[in-house]
């Protein structure tokens, strides 16, 4: 089966704390950036895939039926027999919300470089990863590295998000597998709270060149309710961001890479497609979970208030 975007990284199961709930209750749902942006394209209307491993658990099994049903490919889904599906839980406080991981051994940080096979990578016109990819294990970094050597020989783009998770790995750590990453990135997704750690940095402009003369093609700097800054080294555009009633940032990013690669594919248009990401995520943040917040087609376009979809 042919996608147009493949996705790759460590699918999760997510506990979000309801807020002033006196029972201290959590939400169930799903998560792991990868995935959520798997799901983000699909729901844009453009075909998408999943390359992972997932416990031969309930877990697993939830999140292959979420797959299914979202109309995601997982045909290359493994269910490992020994190692479980990782969780996460989100609480929320005054300074945002904050994850609680439980992943250590993973199915998904079991994948090698042996999963990732031609068959699989060259049916996709843009591979997208993240740092969390690399961060969850020795061998799932060298999963992505031989996933964008792969994508690289066979002209399929590579898109990456920085999704910077300093419980996983050390800055310094970070910075260089993400540094040896972007100058193969077609598309860079960092956002402003990551690459300020990542480059100590303050200035958006400064940012981008950064990273444009490191050697990424264009870069989409995401700065949440500030908007988004997308500059791909001949052109530059800002686009500001929406008021809206957040009440829950979880995979507001992610949503942004999907709804941007989905548009980006449809009009090869950067900053149209931009602008389209800034209005889905922003729409995300209205509601809780990771996965049930990432609006579709139809919720992107009434919300910029476009009768008729290009
Ligand atoms: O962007 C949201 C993700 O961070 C969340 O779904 C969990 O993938 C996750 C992670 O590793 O933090």
């Amino acid at each position: 089966m042919k996608m147009d975007v493949l996705c790759l990284g460590e699918a999760l199961i997510e506990f979000n704390q309801i807020p002033d709930d006196t029972n201290n209750t959590y939400r169930s749902g799903f998560g792991g950036d990868t995935s959520n942006t798997a799901i983000a394209v699909a729901r844009q209307e453009t075909s998408s895939g999943f390359l992972s491993k997932v416990g031969n658990d309930l877990f697993g099994r939830k999140l292959l039926e979420l797959w299914k049903r979202e109309g995601v490919d997982c045909t290359y889904v493994l269910q490992h027999p020994e190692f479980p599906t990782g969780i996460y839980f989100v609480t929320h406080d005054e300074n945002g919300h904050h994850f609680s991981y439980y992943r250590r051994g993973s199915a998904a940080s079991q994948m090698t470089p042996e999963d990732v096979t031609v068959d699989v990578v060259s049916q996709a016109k843009v591979l997208h990863l993240s740092a969390i990819t690399q961060a969850i294990s020795d061998s799932s970094r060298e999963t992505a590295i031989a996933a964008i050597h792969q994508a690289r020989k066979r002209g399929v783009k590579i898109s990456y998000d920085t999704n910077l998770r300093l419980k996983l790995w050390t800055l310094n750590q970070a910075r260089d597998v993400i540094n040896h990453v972007v100058p193969m990135c077609d598309v860079l997704l960092p956002s402003l709270d990551d690459v300020t750690s990542l480059t100590g940095l303050q200035e958006p402009k400064e940012i981008i060149d950064y990273y444009l003369k490191l050697g990424a093609k264009l870069v989409v700097l995401k700065q949440g309710e500030q908007g988004v800054l997308v500059a791909d080294g001949n052109n530059e555009c800002y686009i500001s961001g929406h008021a809206v009633k957040a009440i829950d940032a979880t995979g507001a990013g992610d949503t942004f890479d999907g709804a941007f690669l989905s548009e980006w594919l449809r009009s090869d248009d950067p900053f149209a497609a931009a602008e389209y990401a800034n209005a889905a995520a922003a729409l995300s943040t209205t509601n809780y979970g990771a996965v049930d917040s990432i609006p579709n087609r139809d919720d992107v376009a009434a919300f910029l208030g476009r009768t008729k979809r290009s």
